[in-house]
């Protein structure tokens, strides 16, 4: 073979290796970046690791200190509802104080209402003069506090209502979406929306997240598209689900969400009872704020504390003391919440636990005298201290995990229990406290939904239950007692109490047979019910008839010996 073509060869040799190595490098690369978790996927991450956030419900309705949105056409007449923004002039807002109260509290990011059902715009918008430029107050409040937001160190994410009842286009009107508007043309209404989200995104971001409000009109279709839209506009923004479409995670509103790794959440709440200022509005106690942010974290989900600022824009005192209230608890035990996953305990009414590392933080409600116990830990404790002060003594044993701590160093809100343990506390899966071993099954689910599903009424969880799709009048919820168990007794906690309009409790005989061992026509919050004894190992509320898809928070039957009848 000539010296040229030998040559030649080992040229092509060379490069194939060269080409070789190349596509190994870009393949590498690809996979690494295949691995590389998406922007969104870092955000959510950085976002459940900060579990506390601040919403924030505001317009010039606050002049009127009705419901914002839901007050129009109803306590104010729809003319004099949309006259209030001329008479709108806040000369206390100051952005730099809302946002230094925001981080004060101990939260991590902001969420303001832009526009809510009312279709008044708290920003510089080009789409329409309904808004806050064309008040008194000539101020963009969106723009400022979003600087503030930055300035502090704090996420900012805009608030923005898919429903208008405001809008000549959006079919729906006041009071409450409830009537219809003569020439509505959604198409032309959906322009408008993605263009006010675009300029919220592209003037006022990078957002940490875009949360829709009731998608009234907008199908999974619709509302997909717009997602769709906003992602390519910033693909790491969060989006909640309530733009007809699932997008990043769920909101339960105005109630602790359900424990579940699997499904991101977030719950909002009013620190006092409205979404928008109203006058002498009772703010909850601080072991009820505390109480619902552990019970989050302990849940696996975020809460989103909600605050409505007065119309002159100070945030009413009592709130922001509260708020700096919870702040100074997360100062001190701030480590047990942020940056801590749920479980492995799963919340009940006396308990919740959250996790990181090797570490365990048992949060105690109630206590049963001076000891708690707990299932067992697939893990070895090896150390057990007091993160609220005091001394705890915790032994292991195959009874479970018994915490004891004298009545001295219990604390009113959260006796927080700090657990090293002898590897990682992430790996272990979910422990159900209460209910011990009992299983449930049901005729429906919500949606097939595991935060609704039948065992949500037997995990001891006050917080979360089972529920039916909407429509369903007729349902049943079995529960396995694991064996063949004496009692005499059930109790139901009924969630939308009076939905129930006919049942029985029945328990299934030897042949398989259900057999009615009581019956009724209302159940209701705290339903408690006696009958003659039996002895059966499966038992099950029949629901016969039932207004509206019937939920149930917790179902227990009483064992004949129950000492807590
Ligand atoms: O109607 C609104 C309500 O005013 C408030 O904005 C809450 C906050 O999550 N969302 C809707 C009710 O579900």
């Amino acid at each position: 073979m000539s010296g040229r073509l030998r040559f030649g060869v080992v040229e092509v040799l060379v490069a194939a290796v060269g080409l070789l190595a190349a596509a190994e490098g870009w393949a590498e690369d690809k996979k690494k970046e295949e691995e590389k978790p998406s922007a969104n996927a870092e955000r959510l991450k950085w976002w459940q690791d900060a579990r506390f956030g601040m919403f924030i419900h505001w317009g010039p309705v606050a002049l009127k200190g009705t419901e914002i949105g839901w007050s129009r056409g109803a306590q104010v007449p729809i003319e004099e509802y949309d006259s209030l923004y001329k008479k709108f002039n806040p000369t206390k807002f100051d952005a730099d104080a809302w946002a230094r109260l925001a981080r004060d509290a101990g939260m991590k990011y902001v969420v303001l209402t832009t526009k809510h059902h009312d279709g008044f715009c708290l920003f510089d918008t080009k789409q329409t003069d309904f808004n806050v430029m064309n008040s008194p107050f000539k101020r963009d409040v969106t723009k400022e506090l979003a600087e503030a937001c930055r300035k502090h160190g704090l996420a900012f994410g805009t608030y923005h209502s898919v429903c208008d009842w405001h809008h000549p286009d959006f079919p729906l009107g006041s009071p409450g979406g409830k009537t219809k508007k003569p020439n509505p043309n959604l198409d032309r209404y959906e322009q408008y929306l993605r263009a006010q989200v675009t300029e919220l995104i592209k003037n006022y971001g990078p957002l940490h997240v875009m949360w829709f409000d009731v998608p009234q009109e907008f199908d999974a279709r619709r509302g997909g598209g717009v997602l769709k839209m906003v992602r390519e506009l910033q693909p790491d923004i969060l989006v909640n689900d309530r733009i007809s479409v699932p997008a990043d995670y769920s909101t339960p509103e105005q109630r602790v969400g359900g424990f579940t790794m699997k499904r991101p959440w977030e719950t909002c709440m009013t620190i006092a009872s409205q979404w928008a200022w109203k006058p002498n509005d009772p703010v909850k106690s601080l072991e009820q704020c505390l109480r619902t942010l552990v019970r989050c974290a302990g849940g696996d989900g975020n809460l989103l504390f909600n605050v409505g600022p007065k119309a002159d824009g100070e945030i009413e005192p009592e709130q922001a003391d509260r708020l700096r209230q919870m702040g100074a608890w997360l100062a001190k035990y701030g480590e047990s919440v942020y940056g801590t996953r749920g479980g492995p305990y799963m919340p009940t009414a006396r308990v919740a636990s959250t996790r990181k590392g090797n570490t365990v933080y048992v949060h105690v409600f109630d206590w049963d005298g001076d000891s708690v116990t707990l299932p067992p830990l697939p893990r070895k404790v090896t150390a057990a201290t007091l993160l609220t002060g005091g001394q705890v003594k915790a032994v292991q044993d195959d009874k479970g995990l018994t915490l004891t701590v004298g009545a001295g160093d219990r604390r009113e809100a959260d006796t927080i229990v700090k657990l090293e343990l002898d590897g990682p506390a992430l790996e272990i899966t979910p422990i159900r406290v209460g209910g011990g071993t009992v299983k449930a099954t049901a005729s429906n689910t919500f949606h097939n939904s595991d935060e609704h599903g039948p065992e949500m009424a037997v995990d001891g969880d006050p917080h979360t239950r089972w529920a039916t799709d909407s429509g369903t009048r007729k349902a049943w919820l079995a529960i396995d007692l694991g064996k063949d168990t004496a009692f005499d007794g059930v109790r139901v906690q009924e969630a939308y109490p009076g939905r129930v309009r006919k049942f029985a409790i029945e328990v299934q005989t030897p042949g398989g047979e259900w057999k009615p061992v009581h019956s009724g026509t209302t159940l209701g919050a705290d339903f408690r019910a006696r009958f003659t004894p039996v002895v059966a190992r499966h038992a099950r509320l029949n629901i016969l008839e039932a207004t509206e898809g019937p939920t149930i928070w917790e179902i227990r039957v009483v064992e004949a010996k129950d000492p807590n009848k």
